[in-house]
Formats: C-alpha cells, sequence, structure tokens
C-alpha cells in the first residue's frame, strides 16, 4: 500500500505511507522504570515513567499487527566504561553511578538484566535493538544505515525520557530530514513540568521538531488505514 494516511496532531495532520514509517521505542529499561535503577539513583521517582507502559503496549501490539517496523533502543555502556565521556560518568552526585552494582546488576551495563527492555514491551526476535551510548539514537549506532536499508522516512516515536532521550533523538532525527510524531501518553517523564514543556517544544513554531498525537489517534490510523500483516 502507497496511499499517504493522516493523523490528526498538533501542530496539523500528520500524514505517513505505511510503507515507510517505524515505530521508535526509546529505552523502556528496567534501569529507567524500575525502582533501584539508575533512574531512581538520580533521586527520581518511577513510578510516573510507569504510566507509559499500558498505552505503549498497546500500540506495540497494533503497530505489529500492521506490518510496521518497530525499533528499540538502549541506552547503556560497554562493561569497561571505555564508551561512557568521564563527564557523563562524574555528572551529579547520584547514590549510585554508571557501572556500580546495582539492584539488577551494574546500572547502565550492556548485558545486564537492568539494562535490557521491561518484559511488557520485550523487542520481538525480528525486531531492530540499538544500543546507545548517548542520549540520542542516531549518535555512535547504526541506526541511520537501518532507516536508509530499509527505506524509513517517518517515525512514531514513543519511551523515555521525554525531554532527555526522547527529545535529543527528535531533534536529531528532524536534522536529518526524518517526519516525527511524538506519541503523548506513550512518552515519560519524571517530571510533569518537563512532559508537558517538552511536548509544546515538539509543536510550537508550527511544528519545529515535529508533530504530537496521542495513542487512540494514532491506533485509529494504524487499524483503519493499514492492512493486517499476513498471518504467520
Ligand atoms: N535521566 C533521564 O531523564 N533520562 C536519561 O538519563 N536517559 C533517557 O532519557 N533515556
Amino acid at each position: 500500500m502507497t496511499a499517504v494516511h493522516h493523523i490528526p496532531a498538533q501542530p496539523a495532520d500528520f500524514t505517513f505511507d505505511p510503507n515507510t514509517v517505524a515505530l521508535l521505542v526509546i529505552d523502556m529499561q528496567r534501569d529507567f522504570l524500575l525502582p533501584g535503577g539508575f533512574g531512581e539513583s538520580l533521586g527520581n521517582d518511577v513510578t510516573l515513567l510507569r504510566t507509559v507502559i499500558e498505552p505503549l503496549a498497546a500500540l506495540l501490539a497494533a503497530a505489529r499487527a500492521a506490518g510496521l517496523p518497530v525499533i528499540h533502543t538502549r541506552e547503556g555502556h560497554l562493561p569497561d566504561l571505555s564508551d561512557c565521556p568521564p563527564a557523563k560518568l562524574a555528572r551529579g552526585n547520584p547514590s549510585q553511578r554508571i557501572g556500580d552494582p546495582g539492584r539488577f546488576g551494574r546500572i547502565l551495563i550492556r548485558g545486564e538484566y537492568g539494562h535490557d527492555i521491561i518484559d511488557e514491551l520485550a523487542p520481538r526476535d525480528d525486531e531492530v535493538v540499538i544500543d546507545k551510548p548517548g542520549k540520542g539514537a542516531f549518535y555512535a549506532t547504526e541506526l541511520a544505515d537501518v532507516l536508509a536499508r530499509t527505506g524509513i522516512r517517518s517515525l512514531l516515536v514513543t519511551g523515555v525520557t521525554t525531554e532527555v532521550c526522547v527529545h535529543t533523538t527528535v531533534r536529531e532525527a528532524n536534522d536529518r530530514g526524518y517526519e516525527c510524531l511524538v506519541v503523548s501518553d506513550c512518552v515519560g517523564s519524571y517530571f510533569p513540568d518537563f512532559q508537558r514543556a517538552g511536548l509544546a517544544m515538539i509543536t510550537a513554531q508550527g511544528g519545529i521538531f515535529g508533530w504530537v498525537a496521542d495513542s487512540a489517534a494514532v491506533l485509529d490510523a494504524l487499524t483503519s488505514a493499514v492492512s493486517p500483516a499476513p498471518a504467520q
């Protein structure tokens, strides 16, 4: 199917071709969403982020049913921390630093239980998982190659946190010419004010970074506009 479809969004309808759109799920990792991980070590209340899980699980199921590519990302570092800038390691006064032993293994270290994606949103074997050392999903990763290879031009952006890794990734994507729809109830922040401002900053100035719509609008468009994937 090559038709262009519309999702009612801010600041204007978001148009997409089902053949060139992907669902991007950013950093839905135990270290950010479970007590005892990196997010909590930074002094955050993780319960605020957990409101994202249910709507995002529904959107993920719909995207899979519609045959959309799904790309997951994970923020984290090599066990020897050689890919972690000293400034990132030293910043702030966390109760536990990256690489320290946490409740779910070494914090934000690849291969550790806490670094992996929460069970509710576990990637399928055929889905791409991008490991990233930074906040943006393009920096020092293969994401640009994956998108070019698969012909993806538009991204439905979800995950955590709104003002940090989601924003950085949307800004990187915008500069590279990708069209991003941020799904408002499928992105989360530890800070309600930042959630509001983060979403407003996407759509301000005529959509300076992209579009925002809630998952109900996206689900509607996916179920009505995109043919279901053939039965396996
Ligand atoms: N601290 C915070 O809000 N976020 C991060 O450190 N990483 C992501 O947003 N994934």
